[in-house]
């Protein structure tokens, strides 16, 4: 299946480009006066002011997205941090009012800036951060990508998802050494192994409200899986909120040794896959929080001291430009102690910039951790 930019995935008409319905514009309207008056911190309700929504509600691109279909999420999670999703790859040119204020907000990348050439820099530059195993459980670092000819999640169609699926899965088994491993479809996967893999922190879960509300989990779970090798230390997610979330994890604080292992995955993968790149984003990705070196590099760390104040561990994670998530990945809470630490940033750096910031940050809160009383 060629994937048609004329024929419209969601009403499976051949909407093309034009105006938003009537009836699109009158659910914004709604909603719009629901998300002013209620208490979101979101940055959605931080940059969509009256004027921009006027001058946007009426768009729509040639794959049938609409206002709507980015900003949904938001509407519907007050508690959502960011709010928007580009629902395909136009949205962030033809809704840049909204999106260009929440890319910088978020990343410090302004309307003039563009993300630099991939430059993974020598990989041999970050250490074990802990070596003693007294704080890091675990590293994992990943990166989102796009596979030139297919749109992002909600215009996928379920013939989309069969394709893409087979053509990463055939590369995926071409791999070897390291990185050679099995792919395990999430369509028969049974509910107790996904749960033990989602429990182990390797498998996405299921049923996120926000990619929900964003369309995003449209024919699930076709299309879906996991691929890993024997160790667990190379995994890709096929098709969960990107088309690839390629990622290296394992036990412990060495960096170096999981960012060279990354690397390494991705520069064979680039071999015989076509990922989208823009020239001002770099990596196109569907949140706009992932776009340019996609990367999001974290240790799952125990800071007893500086956790006791979740305030000041969030005021010195936003020093270093980290962030703080729980144990369980976005929007979950800390277990026993384990807080996910990782750079905020990702656009506007170049990969070796973003690993060399949170290589950096974790050393000093390292350091502010053992010098706490
Ligand atoms: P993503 O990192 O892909 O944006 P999440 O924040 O939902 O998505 O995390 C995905 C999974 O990866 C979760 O199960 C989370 O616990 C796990 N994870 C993240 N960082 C680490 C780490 N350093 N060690 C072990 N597991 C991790
Ligand atoms: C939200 O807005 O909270 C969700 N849509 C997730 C946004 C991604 N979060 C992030 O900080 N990387």
């Amino acid at each position: 299946m060629s994937l048609s930019k004329s024929k419209c995935t969601r009403c499976e008409e051949s909407c093309g480009k034009g105006k938003a319905s009537v009836d699109v514009i009158r659910k914004l309207e709604a909603a719009f006066d629901k998300l002013a008056s209620s208490n979101s911190t979101s940055l959605l309700k931080r940059y969509l002011t009256r004027t921009i929504f006027d001058d946007l509600k009426t768009r729509k691109t040639s794959f049938g997205s609409t206002l709507l279909d980015c900003i949904q999420s938001g509407l519907e999670n007050f508690d959502s941090s960011i709010g928007v999703y580009a629902a395909d790859p136009e949205c962030y040119s033809l809704f840049a009012e909204l999106f260009d204020p929440i890319i910088e907000a978020y990343h410090g990348f302004k309307k003039s800036d563009r993300q630099p050439p991939t430059a993974w820099g020598p990989v041999d530059t970050f250490a074990n951060l802990d070596p003693k195993d007294e704080y890091i459980v675990s590293t994992r670092i990943r990166c989102c990508r796009t596979v030139k000819g297919y749109p992002f999640n909600p215009c996928m169609a379920a013939d989309h998802y069969r394709e893409i699926e087979r053509q990463i899965v055939s590369v995926l088994n071409e791999l070897s050494g390291e990185y050679r491993g099995i792919y395990h479809p999430l369509t028969g996967m049974p509910k107790d192994v996904q749960q033990n893999l989602i429990d182990s922190h390797y498998l996405f879960k299921e049923g996120d409200r926000f990619l929900q509300s964003a369309n995003a989990c449209r024919h699930w779970p076709t299309g879906r899986g996991i691929f890993f090798n024997d160790k667990k230390t190379f995994l890709v997610w096929v098709c969960e909120e990107d088309h690839l979330r390629i990622m290296c994890m394992q036990p412990g604080g060495n960096v170096g040794e999981v960012y060279r292992r990354l690397v390494g995955a991705v520069t064979e993968l680039e071999k015989k896959l076509t990922f989208i790149r823009s020239d001002r984003f770099g990596y196109v990705t569907f949140c706009p929080t992932n776009l340019g070196t996609t990367i999001r590099a974290s240790v799952h760390i125990k800071l007893p001291k500086l956790a006791s104040n979740m305030d000041k561990l969030k005021n010195l994670a936003e020093k270093y430009h980290l962030q703080v998530r729980g144990t369980a990945g976005e929007h979950t809470e800390s277990e026993g102690g384990v807080y996910d630490l990782s750079n905020k940033r990702r656009l506007g750096l170049t990969e070796h910039e973003v690993m060399k910031e949170m290589y950096t940050g974790i050393s000093e809160i390292l350091k502010h951790e053992k010098s706490a009383k």
